[in-house]
Formats: structure tokens, sequence, C-alpha cells
């Protein structure tokens, strides 16, 4: 064996093709994860980060909200064509709609209002940055010192090359002819998603000692010769593959950092692989879209306004409004989805196959059971309104009248007072259900609602959150599965059983042909001591993200017998089909984000 690894390795050698596969094994190439490339992610892609309050997410991509959608109150705002629109976030949807119109400052339109940026040099794509805000007369450079990828890429995407910038420049002098009248120069900082330098925040502070003045390169199309240490960024731009997963958007669409195994220099790792910048860790605003960047930030707490640490003895001067802080007030209006958040603090107490008693029903509060004729034969999850999702191979249309939903019960030999029994008024099946696959085994039970046909009131139950991003939770994460299944040596149980069990990547070796990646999840501890069962079926697999809010992550479809390390519990890989459901029971019901 070690002979012919020997042999290869000469060969190799030998042969110049091979010497990029033996390169290419250093950490920071490692840091990418390749199979996430092919999706194109970008800023705009849901699945992995979240979109603007002028965007709502659909189908995995921010899509323009329409300007009507926008909470009403907020300052007036004026666009590049002359007109003031009720909100910065109207102007932005209006602008997503008809990208020829920008931002143009904070308030109502003046009549002379005109902002440009030019670049002061010989070639067309690369000088020094000259700007004219709003309301000054004469045009200004932009001091080196606060001068970074982010504000050029704004800087190149307003002066028309959509790919932002290849680089910056931050050493020039104040070119000659100028210098007699000017020495000023203006701070900015932007986020890199602006459209218009305009949108960025402007200050003016007395300088101590020369700086030197922000250049920039900005990309045009090819620029750059691709080499083995370029990357690709989604928009086509080639970048160094050492600011991949830096935390730094280079690319302008974000596509370097949505991909990550790990992350270099001054940034953090979501756990939905997208590399932050450390100053958004704990900066109050969840950039996360799994919500990690803001938990166990207690004396970790950032200032507000990130990059601008606050300078001694330096006079600032603001020139143009804070945008930033008007985005994430738009934000905080947006309307908000209640879900996944037990009624009161339980703790629940410690006293399936393995697993503990529940004690409290207001520890699983979307939990519902099925009842046919002789007893609970599945199980469901409330979502909300009149919805409870669970598995195709559960229900049956013909059967839809024979159904009872049970909520809030614990076991159902010996009843609870909080139990409410509903009916059912439809059952929609997945279209692509495989009975003998198991393919896409999930399902929806609509409620009819008493005493109002169409309103479900269920005081005691809460909906689990449905989840619009396979991103929200990975291989290893700790869920909990519930039901009235069958229990060791398949005796029957009649009271609700729970357990903890947890996520298992690479399921295919233990179900060869039998798995399917995009549609199921495998589940289960590693002696096999808790598992679902028979009768557990439609039931939750739920799962809880930093800030303890619960998901509903997988619906009990199948296995190969109960409580076998070797066979782990397949589930229904719910956020698979977040636009099925939505399509099916209405956007606004599940939506967390951007409705
Ligand atoms: C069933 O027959 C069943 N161990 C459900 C879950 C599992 C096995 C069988 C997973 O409904």
């Amino acid at each position: 064996m070690k002979l012919v690894h020997v042999f290869l390795l000469l060969l190799c050698f030998y042969l110049s093709f091979c010497k990029a596969t033996l390169t290419s094994g250093t950490s920071r190439e490692d840091l990418v994860e390749k199979k996430c490339l092919e999706k194109k992610y970008t800023h705009l892609s849901c699945n992995k980060v979240f979109c603007q309050p002028w965007q709502k997410c659909i189908e995995g991509t921010c899509r323009c909200k329409l300007p009507y959608q926008c909470p009403k109150n907020s300052t007036v705002m004026c666009a590049t064509n002359g007109k003031s629109y009720p909100t910065y976030c109207h102007l932005k949807s209006l602008e997503c709609l008809h990208p020829a119109t920008k931002f143009l400052n904070n308030g109502t339109c003046k009549a002379e209002g005109k902002f440009s940026v030019s670049l002061y040099g010989t070639a067309d794509s690369e000088g020094i940055v000259e700007v004219q805000l709003v309301d000054q007369e004469k045009k200004m450079f932009i001091c080196g010192s606060s001068w970074t990828i982010a504000e050029a890429n704004v800087a190149c995407f307003d002066l028309g090359f959509q790919q932002g910038a290849l680089g910056i420049r931050r050493r020039f002098n104040f070119p000659e002819e100028t210098y007699l009248n000017s020495t000023e120069c203006l701070h900015v900082l932007c986020r890199g998603f602006e459209t218009s330098l305009a949108e960025c925040t402007f200050t003016k502070r007395r300088a101590k000692g020369y700086q030197g003045l922000a250049g920039v390169v900005c990309y045009a199309q090819n620029t750059e010769v691709p080499t083995d240490e370029s990357f690709q960024c989604v928009n086509g731009k080639y970048i160094s593959r050492t600011k991949a997963c830096d935390g730094v958007n280079d690319c302008g669409d974000q596509s370097d950092e949505l991909c990550c195994k790990g992350c270099q220099g001054d940034s953090f790792l979501c756990k939905s692989g997208v590399c932050i910048p450390s100053q958004q860790k704990c900066n109050g605003e969840v950039d996360c879209i799994t919500g990690d960047d803001e938990v166990d930030c207690e004396g970790a707490r950032r200032p507000a306004i990130q990059g601008l640490a606050p300078v001694a003895q330096e006079e600032t001067e603001t020139l143009t409004a804070d945008m930033n802080a008007e985005r994430k007030r738009i934000k905080s209006l947006l309307p908000k989805l209640s879900c996944g958040v037990r009624n009161s603090n339980h703790v629940r107490r410690k006293r399936v196959v393995g697993g503990s008693l529940a004690q409290d029903v207001a520890d699983f509060p979307w939990q519902v059971g099925i009842k046919e004729a002789d007893g609970i034969s599945c199980g469901g999850i409330y979502i909300g309104g009149c919805w409870v999702l669970t598995a195709a191979h559960c229900v049956r249309v013909s059967k839809t009248h024979r159904y009872q939903i049970w909520t809030s019960l614990l076991d159902w030999v010996k009843y609870n007072r909080e139990i409410k029994v509903e009916l059912v008024n439809r059952i929609i099946i997945h279209e692509k259900y495989n009975a003998s696959t198991y393919q896409n085994d999930i399902a929806l039970i609509e409620l009819k609602g008493y005493p109002n046909p169409k309103i479900c009131e269920l005081p005691q139950s809460v909906p689990a959150c449905v989840p619009w991003s396979p991103y929200l939770f990975q291989p290893n994460d700790r869920c909990i599965i519930s039901g009235w299944g069958r229990g060791k040596d398949k005796q029957r149980v009649f009271s609700l059983k729970w357990g903890a069990v947890n996520l298992i990547g690479n399921c295919s070796k233990f179900y060869p042909n039998r798995f399917y990646e995009k549609e199921m999840e495998c589940a289960g501890t590693v002696d096999g001591s808790i598992d679902a069962c028979k009768g557990d079926s439609g039931g939750p697999l739920v799962c809880m993200d930093a800030n303890n809010v619960t998901y509903v992550w997988g619906v009990v479809s199948w296995g190969e017998s109960c409580g076998k390390p070797e066979f782990p519990g397949v589930y229904t890989k719910v956020a698979n089909y977040y636009d099925w459901i939505s399509y099916q029971v209405g956007r606004s019901l599940i939506s967390q984000y951007n409705i």
C-alpha cells in the first residue's frame, strides 16, 4: 500500500497537472464549502441571510416589496427623480422595482438637490474619489483613513460598475491644482449594500496629521485574469482566495462569505456557514439567520455605530443622516409573527422508545394527536391558524370526517382538563407523496374551527415555527421528538413521551438508495436508546435556535425498526417544504421575517 502511495506522489510531481491537487490543501482554502458554492448564494439568498426591510423572501430569494407593504410611520425621503417618499422603505422598495431611481437625501426634496460621485484621474475606472454632497457647493475628496472595500464597492456601484471595486488605494495626495484651495476630506461609512454613496454616512473630522485620500479601482469586465489563487464571486468578479470567508464582503454581493466552514481574521462564523465581521457580533441586531451572533452578549455589547470607534478630542460634524439607523428602525416596525415560544417560563421537569413522560402539556404546546376509531393513530404539529402538519402516510382524504384532532393532550386514558378536540375540515396531501419510497411524506390538516368555522381558538396551543431555510440547524444539533407511539418491546403507550435526539448527517450510509437528502432528515442517539416508533408518525421533531425559538424541523416518517443504532429514525425535512406549506396556508401565517 505504502509503495503505491509513494509512486503516485512521484508521478504527481512529474505531471504538472497534479500539482494543484497537491498544493490545494492549505487551511485557507478549506474554509470554503465547495458544494454550497454551486448554489450561487448572494446577499439576496434568504436561505443564508435576512432580506432588507424593503424586500420579502420568496422561494429562497429576496424580492422587492411593493411600497404599500412598508411600515408607515417614519420620515420623508427624497429620491433622485426629485420626488419625496413617505419613508426610506417606500423609496428603497421603489428603487428595487426601478433601479434608476435612487436615494438622494433625508427629508423633502430641495430645489437644487444633487449628489455626485466622480473619479479624479485619467482612467475611467480608477482614480481619487470625489463627491459633491446635496447641500455642499463644491466637490470634496474622501479621507483614506475611513476607506474600506465596503465603501469602495458602493462608490463603484454608484458609478455604474455592477461588480463593484477591484481594490482600494489609500495613499493619494491632494492633486496639485486643488491643493491650494482645499486640504479637507470627508469620512464615509457604508454597510456595503447601499446602491449609492449618498446612503452612506458622511462626517467631517478635523484630522490630525495627514492621512492620504481615498482612491479606487472599479472592476471592469475582464479586469482580472483568474488564477489558481482566485475566487470567483457570483457576480463574476474574481477576488483573491485569501479574501473569502474573512467577514469582509469583497465581492460586493457577499458571495465570498456565504459558504464557509470557518472564518479567518476578525470575523464570526454563523452556524448557517456565513462569516460576518466581528463588529456585528453582539451589536443588538441579529445578522445570522440562526441568531447565534446575539447570544451570550453579557459584557460584550458593541457600540451601535459599527466601525466608527469614538475618537477622543476630535471635532466631528455629521453631514448626512444615518441611513443605517433608519434601516434598523424600519426593521423594528415590521410585523412580527409569534411562534415557537412557550407561554410561560416552563422548565421541563426531568423525571417514544426510551425517553421520558411529559409532565405538563405546556411543554409541548404544538403537539397534537390524530385520533381514529380506536385511539391516537398518529401525531401532528400545530403551526398556527387552523393548520396542523403531519405525515402523508398518516391520513387519507376519504377519511377526513372520521378524524379528531386532540390538542393539549397528555394521556388519552387519563384525560386532563386542557384537552380540546377539533374536527377536520380538509386534508391536503403533498401531490408528490410516494407511498412506496416515503418521499414527500407530508400533509396538512385544516381544522374546522368551533364555534366559528375557520376560526380556531386553541388557548393552550402555541404554533411551532416553520423553518424557511435548510441552514437553520445542522448535523449534531440536539432536538426533541415526542409522541404516543410504541415504547420498548413494542408495548402500547397512552401517555405522551419525549426524548432528545441528535440530527445525523450523511444518512445514506444507513439507508443506501432509500434516503433522499433534500427531502429527508435523520435523527437519533449513538446507542439508539431514543427513537420514534410506530404511532409517533406525523409527530414533531423540533429544534430550538440560539434564542430558544422552537422550529418544526422534521415530521416523524419512517425507519427500519425502532431503537436500533444502525437504523436511525427518518423524518420529512420540513424546511424543504416551506414554499409548499406557505402556498397552502397563506404566507402571512408562517412568514416570520419579511412578510
Ligand atoms: C412507524 O412504523 C415508524 N424508528 C415510525 C418511526 C420509525 C419507525 C417506524 C423510526 O410508524
